[in-house]
């Protein structure tokens, strides 16, 4: 530090603004750390955070301390209607991200002649702030994803069909909150094209839209997330493209996809097949206990896949599936508001591990 020594009057003008914007970038800090740790629960972060707090605070020099109420604050205590007006997380992490953002500018401005560290300290840290805005908002989204997949039990994955909108729009009135578009195929216009129709009828009625198989589809139609086989893009190099606030679900029928797929992170799991099934003929049905002993200790969300009917949901429910995501039953449905309907009511039922119907 330069001029330490020499505390004039226009010494301690600069000295206040920076001991005021030290404490302001601190505790708008303390407010995003508060969020990573308890409403997101996200380590890494907290860490970081705590790290610009702890370095900031090394850099809260004496002399800055002791230069506080040289001049009176007449601006003390003024609130701007913005922050009456603040609600969500979000809106609270954005509004203190910037808060950190300007404080830290400040210093960066007046300490530049006489304290060139702690200016360049400033300055890294507002840039890490940016990015780190933008992963909290990211990941405060994909929570809310999240929330979807843990609370509704019935994921429908669409096949290509003429009549696929007022399905789709049937089987959301029905109370559906997670739809998966696959589109094998056509070309990539006209599966765009159709993403984003999906997409908008999933907004409307609050439900999730993930698309299957292509991450680039995923971005332009701005789905809520992706859903991933083993022979697609790996879920890192996924990742990577989407960033935070997408979810991507993994296809997994053995011990060591899903052990894989839960170390890269993966938000949910679709298991299967259960039964043998048209649309995915090449593939060995697993069967219910296989699927049992597989997920037995399975603590995200995972949808059991294959063959699931309206005529096999109550047995399955009894043999403790409560999560299933199905094809051709809804899309080949005479009735798919009804079969959803009915669907919905045998997975929200509570009286798991019975058998209904027969003596035990
Ligand atoms: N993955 C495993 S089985 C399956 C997929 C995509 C197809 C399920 O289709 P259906 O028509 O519900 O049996
Ligand atoms: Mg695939």
């Amino acid at each position: 530090m330069q001029n330490s020594n020499s505390t004039d009057n226009e010494d301690l003008r600069i000295f206040q603004i920076i001991d005021a914007n030290l404490d302001r970038a601190r505790e708008g800090l303390r407010v995003i750390e508060d969020w990573a740790r308890f409403g997101l629960g996200k380590e890494e972060f907290v860490e970081k955070i705590k790290n610009f707090r702890q370095i900031l605070g090394k850099n809260h020099l004496e002399v800055y301390k002791k230069s506080r109420n040289y001049i009176e604050d007449k601006c003390k205590g003024l609130t701007h209607q913005e922050q009456i007006n603040r609600k969500t997380p979000e809106q609270i992490i954005s509004s203190n991200a910037g808060r950190v953002q300007e404080a830290l500018r400040v210093i960066e401005e007046f300490s530049r002649l006489h304290n060139k560290e702690l200016s360049k300290i400033a300055s890294e840290i507002r840039y890490e702030i940016y990015t780190l805005e933008i992963d909290l908002l990211s990941l405060s989204k994909r929570k809310n994803s999240e929330e979807i997949l843990n609370v509704n039990d019935l994921y429908v994955i669409t096949d290509q069909k003429k009549n696929l909108l007022t399905i789709i729009e049937d089987i959301l009135i029905a109370g559906v909150r997670i739809i998966q578009h696959r589109f094998k195929t056509g070309t990539d216009k006209d599966h765009l094209q159709e993403a984003i129709h999906i997409k908008n009828l999933c907004k409307r009625y609050n439900s999730l839209f993930i698309i299957n198989d292509r991450v680039d589809i995923a971005l332009a139609s701005n789905a809520d997330g992706i859903h991933l086989g083993q022979d697609d893009l790996d879920l890192k190099s996924a990742r990577k493209l989407l960033g935070y606030s997408k979810i991507i679900g993994i296809s997994a029928n053995n011990k060591n996809d899903i052990s894989n797929a839960l170390k890269d992170g993966c938000d949910y799991i679709g298991i299967g097949p259960i039964f043998e099934t048209a649309t995915k003929k090449d593939k060995k049905p697993l069967g219910i206990e296989k699927i049992k002993t597989l997920t037995k200790d399975l603590h995200i969300p995972w949808f059991a896949i294959g063959g699931v009917t309206t005529n096999n949901i109550s047995y399955l429910k009894n043999s403790g599936f409560k999560k299933v995501a199905l094809v051709s039953q809804l899309m080949n449905s005479e009735d798919p508001k009804g079969d959803a309907i009915m669907i919905l009511k045998e997975l929200s039922h509570e009286n798991q591990g019975k058998w209904r119907g027969k003596k035990n």
